[in-house]
């Protein structure tokens, strides 16, 4: 323990000396440059659609030909050659956090750049809701779940751990329909979702997707895709795109054809990000996710990124858990508009209806 702590103290006087020195000439007066600065200490936090005012001080303006501010390196406001200090004011769309620039330029054309951190959380707070129990079925103990989905009024999961990663088609007595596939050892089973007659399957830190072709039976089809830079977890779809979790607060749209990247959104609530987001299930416009590791789930504006409702599942893992692991596993059936819950390695499945407030 003291060991920690004196490691601690060196670490705090390393970054102490080490911030003296890089700031050390600013605070020298005579040499303080021509320039414009933010007139705030630190990043800066607002709220999604609300008027806020950015002021950006001058230093030493006699010689100021030209201030710029940019957001995420676009130029969103310019002045030329200002003589006193600066406000702009702003109402940003999106939430998530973002880059904020103030480019000044003095006469000689040296430019100086002071750069913050723009912080958006929700203007909306999520509806609180319960998931309620209608009915219980069988879920197999052996499976832990990382997918799962219906199409076309069949139910299929994706499972994980090395060397037990598998797909099937089950029922909701916990039995496996038709053939299962498994995947090689090396592979980490993640998410699935189907589209057109193809399953896709996302494996965790490997990077590969997985597709097979559905018909009667599974069948692996040649070849897959990659995605490089993050991790796979949870995997759903619109209809259009496919769209994937990858441990974060990010959620990423894909073309099906291509698996190239088409746009991005972070969940947010009114508080900010919500991380590590897992198995995923498109739902009558929203996109529904378990967030790892606790008995939530959000739903999601697939638009904006703000989570437009939390449900609380404090209930099905105890009474459906049993020894197994996390609460994971949404499937929502179109043709019967009924919604299931699991989790890793829990005996039981559940329909479930999402009602209003939390429960005692
Ligand atoms: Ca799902």
């Amino acid at each position: 323990m003291r060991k920690n702590v004196k490691g601690f103290i060196v670490i705090a006087l390393m970054v102490l000396v080490g911030g003296a020195v890089l700031f050390g000439p600013l605070l020298n007066k005579d040499e303080i440059p021509t320039e414009a600065r933010f007139d705030f200490l630190g990043d800066v936090a607002t709220v999604a659609d609300l008027e806020s005012t950015i002021k950006i001080k001058l230093v030493g303006q006699e010689g100021l030909a030209k201030v710029e501010l940019l957001l995420d390196s676009k130029v969103i406001k310019s002045w030329s050659k200002p003589t006193s200090n600066l406000e702009f004011k702003f109402a940003h769309k999106d939430v998530g956090i973002f880059t904020f620039q103030v480019v000044s330029t003095d006469s000689d054309g040296l430019m100086k750049v002071d750069e913050r951190r723009l912080k958006v959380v929700s203007n909306i707070t999520p509806e609180a809701l319960t998931a309620k129990i209608v009915q219980t079925h069988v879920h197999d103990i052996n499976s832990f779940t990382q997918g799962l989905e219906f199409y076309e009024g069949r139910l299929f999961e994706g499972t994980g751990q090395r060397g037990q990663s598998k797909i099937s088609e089950i029922n909701l007595e916990g039995e496996p329909v038709g053939n299962t596939i498994k995947l090689d050892g090396t592979y980490f089973g993640e998410g699935i979702t189907m589209m057109d007659g193809i399953l896709f399957q996302l494996t965790w830190q490997k990077g590969a997707c997985f597709t097979y072709s559905i018909e009667d039976t599974l069948k692996i089809l040649p070849g897959n895709f990659n995605y490089v830079g993050q991790d796979g977890w949870g995997l759903c779809n619109d209809g259009k795109s496919l769209i994937m979790s990858d441990g974060t607060e990010r959620i990423t749209f894909r073309n099906p054809k291509t698996f190239q990247v088409e746009r991005t959104i972070n969940a947010y609530n009114n508080r900010g990000p919500l991380t590590q987001l897992n198995e995923l299930e498109y739902i009558n416009g929203k996109i529904y996710a378990n967030v790892y590791q606790t008995n939530l789930i959000v739903a999601i504006d697939p638009e904006t990124g703000k989570i437009l409702e939390q449900i609380n599942c404090d209930n099905l893992e105890v009474q459906g858990r049993g020894n197994g692991d996390v609460l994971n596993g949404i499937a929502y059936n179109p043709e019967t508009g009924k919604t299931y819950l699991t989790g890793k390695l829990w005996p039981k499945m559940f329909e479930v209806e999402f009602e209003q407030g939390r429960q005692m």
